[in-house]
């Protein structure tokens, strides 16, 4: 039986909707709150272990849950523009639905 790893990076607004829709398909799963490296802003990281057969499913659950949305950052002014007068303009960013890798497990153990 192949085991496979879905390792999604979603926003935190969509996490625990995800987690449970995720339970009601008969998913478990593990939330680690982690943060993007770069909005340096919070988001979620969802792993999900389950058969290889069951894939396509937790992907089609993850794109259900995970919806696009625009953020705004405001880029720190380099050294020269510090001393400058330095007008600050957020920039949009769109983020998301989801982030996901899929990973091959070579064993799974229980302890
Ligand atoms: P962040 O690194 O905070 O990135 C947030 C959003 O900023 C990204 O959304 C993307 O639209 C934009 N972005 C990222 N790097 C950029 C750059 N160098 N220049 C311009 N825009 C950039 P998503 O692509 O939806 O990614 C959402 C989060 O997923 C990321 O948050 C990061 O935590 C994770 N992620 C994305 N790609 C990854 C990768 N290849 N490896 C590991 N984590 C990844």
């Amino acid at each position: 039986m192949a085991i496979q790893l879905v390792i999604s990076i979603v926003q935190t607004e969509d996490a625990d909707q995800l987690i449970s829709a995720l339970r009601d398909g008969g998913f478990s799963s593990t939330k680690i709150s982690t943060t993007g490296g770069f909005l340096r802003q919070g988001n979620a990281t969802i792993l999900v272990g389950t058969e290889e057969k069951n894939v396509p499913q937790v992907l089609a659950i993850i794109r259900r849950n995970c919806h696009t949305r625009i953020q705004y950052m405001t880029p720190l002014p380099t050294a020269g523009e510090i001393s400058a007068p330095y007008i600050v303009e957020p920039i949009e960013v769109e983020v998301g639905g989801a982030v996901v890798f899929v990973l091959d497990v070579e064993s799974v153990i229980r302890s």
